[in-house]
């Protein structure tokens, strides 16, 4: 019977655990275990198998906790909710393993006593850079957070066998290598699960027939081209509390190895070749940040993951109920990550309607209330659509789907707005130009909308969304971003974690809002002394990192002034830029005084296709390499582009930041999460009221944020009569900033390659008023100089941010969405027996 088969195999769990003890001891067990008897090496092997044979080590430690967390959600018949998303930025993992299993001491142990450091073995872990930038790493850092609120919540996305390019920089300009992080083979996180394979379908064509006794509707999905999808599992662990929830990645390949009757044929080389082009579907992330991504393949990847994911739910929910669905919208929920897995709302109508012969309205009902969707840009160029000829040649059915829904939408549209043309159209899913509008479709379909941050979730209601909101209002919800402070900041900041250990406990650290208790410091000396000794050594790091990847010494009394984030116009890279030369300006032409010494580091990616973001690199490096050069200059001023800028760099970058560069133009940056990070790190805002940028400003204090620029509602009235020239003339600042790069002056032997850019700035049609904000940024720059050269008034400042940071946490944004949005019960899991040696 049921308990004496879950007590069966309760035991078998506690005997296969028996030899994976926590001590130091056991864990050098493991250790060598991997190192020699499965890899075949030794000691002095290269730190990539040590690495290896320590998180496989991990890895073991994980795998009863993982088998109780699914036992525990299986056995609970709890709701469930599934986090879809083409992108997950992982980064490292042993780092967060380690610190969530409370498994860092031993192991730092372990090693020790093999003569290995720890910190340098975690340095061979490759990055698994899924992901673009915020959008990725947020999702990473909400499994982060459901795993330790212990709530059922799974991971769907794609394992991409190549991530995020890898940049390095040529003669100035960014060149992008491959990123083969599955080269050593496997992943040592993952799990392969073939079991679990599912088949996804591609073109093809769709045959309806009624069936001759029930006069039931078939619909054949015929002459398909069938595609893999093989899960790969990733344990995401809890901190502390025995949780191992999954994200589970899949991976295409041929559904034939070689296609027999080709092979027969004497064809070897196109049945090799159809294995290719299945496998081409996760063979690469689009390296495209917030911005769209036309290409057949890239709506296939879509395809492939949203189909794959709804079978494999579809498939569990049918072995516990068999093809009774009534209950499916009460114990599942769909979180989409954007338009990217929008296809989920034709898909599981497809599915409820074709495979499971559910009538129209039954299956809407379903559908409708299980879907929940997040929007994370108000840009144009990144709200996707589909023409309807692709759509149709490769996924027929589903734009008949599509049509169905569009069509019963717009007669509801039309009930409540008689007569109202314009309306239609605008609210359509398919657009005039024969597209299907993404945004759209994820509305229809989910019964909730959400917004990144307060200020995103606003314009969306009053903007983009509007006429959805005014249909379903009640639909529109705010889930402000958040980061990971276990991440964040435990694991990229040992040394503050130590300080605020020792200062307020360790309970911080999954209730972040304890921090608040930092504030009664503000004012001991000796406290603000550790407080200034843990940053000097954060900058320290910091300037090492700098030193190894560009040899450019810093010097770690200066002013470390920070903007790393994908290179985007939007984000205003240029505006720093143009300070940074008004500042060499000063030096050259005076009046340099006051002065306050600043390193000013800007990192981060571009699209390979957006030139204008490549220009800004070139830039960037130009301007550098005057500035560096110039002994006028000297220490006062420095400027170094950080290449290869990804998650790991970041967890060096924000602990050694004083000055955190959040400086989009207004209404354009849903909400930013580098800005938190930098925060909860003790760094401080430079900032337009934008994003979260407004809701950090308003938790910080106007005293302790420095604050400059148009607002959103400013930026679109500015926008009307706006006028650089004129900007330009008036400013002796700025007049000088421009004659510098208009005359070459950073570009002598390499005539003309920034005209585009300075034409851009120049332009009345400039969509991200660069120049409009120039002075009142340069007044915020002198607010911070000036501020600076105060530094207990600094370390201050830096105390307050990291104590009020709390509400940046994504522990609060998935209680939220939790609360909000899914409806979840937390799910506790059993410890298990642990050794006689553990
Ligand atoms: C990005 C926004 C950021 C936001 C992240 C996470 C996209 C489409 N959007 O401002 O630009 O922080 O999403 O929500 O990548």
């Amino acid at each position: 019977d049921n308990e004496d088969c879950a007590n069966f195999e309760a035991e078998v769990l506690a005997k296969a655990m028996r030899c994976l003890g926590n001590d130091s001891a056991s864990l050098e067990t493991s250790f060598l275990h991997y190192l020699y008897n499965t890899f075949g090496r030794q000691l002095a092997s290269p730190d990539y198998y040590q690495f290896k044979a320590l998180s496989f080590s991990i890895r073991d430690r994980l795998m009863c906790q993982w088998k109780q967390t699914w036992l525990a959600h299986y056995r609970s018949g709890t709701k469930k909710a599934y986090y879809l998303s083409m992108e997950f930025l992982i980064g490292r993992s042993l780092i967060n393993n380690l610190l969530n299993l409370g498994l860092e001491e031993s192991v730092r142990q372990a090693l020790h006593a093999l003569g290995i450091a720890l910190e340098e073995l975690e340095q061979a872990e490759r990055d698994a850079g899924l992901g673009n930038g915020g959008l990725g790493r947020l999702a990473a850092c909400f499994m982060d957070s459901c795993a330790t609120l212990q709530l059922p919540v799974m991971g769907y996305g794609l394992r991409y066998k190549y991530g995020m390019f890898r940049q390095r920089i040529q003669n100035g300009y960014q060149v992008e290598d491959p990123d083969p992080w599955l080269r050593h083979g496997e992943y040592p996180w993952e799990v392969q699960r073939a079991d679990y394979t599912c088949v996804v379908r591609f073109g093809g064509y769709t045959r309806m027939y009624k069936e001759p006794h029930s006069g039931r509707l078939i619909v054949h999905w015929e002459h398909a081209e069938e595609v893999l999808a093989v899960p790969y599992d990733v344990p995401i662990a809890g901190f502390r509390n025995q949780t191992v929830n999954t994200l589970r990645l899949w991976s295409a390949t041929s559904a034939e190895d070689f296609d027999l009757s080709d092979f027969n044929a004497g064809s070897y080389f196109e049945a090799v070749a159809e294995k290719n082009d299945a496998e081409a579907i996760t063979m690469v992330l689009y390296p495209n940040d917030a911005s769209e991504n036309g290409k057949e393949l890239r709506l296939r990847q879509q395809y492939f993951l949203v189909s794959a994911s709804l079978q494999d739910v579809v498939r569990h929910w049918k072995r516990a109920h068999g093809s009774d669905f009534s209950r499916f919208a009460e114990f599942n929920v769909f979180q989409l990550n954007d338009t990217h897995p929008s296809l989920a709302v034709p898909e599981l109508m497809r599915i409820l309607l074709d495979e499971e012969q559910f009538d129209w309205d039954s299956a809407w009902a379903i559908v409708s209330r299980t879907l929940a969707y997040t929007n994370h840009t108000l840009l144009p160029e990144a709200l996707e659509t589909w023409p309807v000829t692709l759509l149709q040649r490769l996924l027929p059915r589903l734009l008949e789907v599509i049509y169905e829904i569009n069509g019963r939408f717009l007669s509801q549209v039309a009930m409540k707005w008689p007569a109202d043309r314009d309306r239609l159209r605008r609210m359509s899913i398919v657009d005039q130009d024969g597209r299907v509008r993404m945004a759209h479709l994820a509305l229809v379909g989910s019964y909730s909308v959400n917004g990144v941050a307060a200020l995103h979730s606003r314009l969306l209601k009053e903007g983009l969304f509007r006429d959805f909101h005014q249909l379903w209002p009640e639909r529109f919800n705010n889930k402000t971003n958040g980061v990971t402070p276990r991440r964040w900041l435990a694991a990229a900041n040992p040394a503050l974690r130590g300080l605020l250990n020792e200062t307020i406990g360790e309970g911080w650290l999954t209730d972040l809002d304890q921090l608040q208790a930092l504030e009664e410091k503000t004012y001991d000396p000796v406290f603000l002394e550790r407080w200034h000794q843990v940053r000097r050594h954060n900058k320290q790091r910091l300037a090492a990192l700098v030193r190894e990847r560009t040899g450019i010494v810093l010097n770690t009394e200066a002013l470390f002034d920070v903007q790393v984030k994908r290179i985007h116009e939007y984000k205003r890279q240029l505006l720093n830029v143009l300070h940074l030369i008004h500042l060499y300006a000063r030096i050259k032409f005076g009046p340099a005084e006051p002065w306050t010494n600043r390193c000013a580091i800007i990192g981060g990616k571009a699209a390979p296709g957006y030139a204008m973001a490549k220009t800004i690199i070139k830039l960037i490096h130009n301007v550098a390499a005057v500035i560096n050069r110039d002994p006028d200059v000297g220490d006062r001023l420095k400027l170094v582009f950080l290449p290869d800028y990804n998650v790991s760099a970041m967890e060096v970058i924000c602990p050694g930041t004083d000055l955190s560069e959040q400086i989009s133009t207004a209404g354009k940056e849903a909400s930013g999460t580098g800005n938190m990070k930098f925060m909860m790190n003790g760094a401080l805002t430079i900032g337009t009221l934008d994003g979260a940028n407004v809701e950090i400003r308003e938790a910080v204090g106007e005293e302790n944020f420095f604050l400059f620029g148009l607002r959103a509602e400013e930026v679109a009235a500015a926008r009307r009569n706006y006028n650089p020239q004129a900007l330009v003339e008036a400013d002796t600042s700025l007049r000088q900033v421009l004659q510098l790069l208009e005359a070459g002056h950073f570009n002598q032997f390499e005539p003309g390659i920034f005209d585009d850019l300075i034409a851009g700035m120049l332009s009345p049609a400039d969509p991200w008023l660069t120049l409009a904000d120039f002075r009142s940024y340069m007044q915020a720059q002198q607010r911070v100089d000036q501020a600076y050269l105060d530094q207990p008034g600094w370390m201050r400042m830096s105390i307050i941010n990291t104590a009020r940071s709390g509400r940046f946490s994504t522990d609060r944004t998935m209680r939220q969405y939790n609360e909000e949005i899914w409806h979840l019960r937390p799910i506790q899991v059993a410890p298990l027996m642990t050794t006689a040696r553990g």
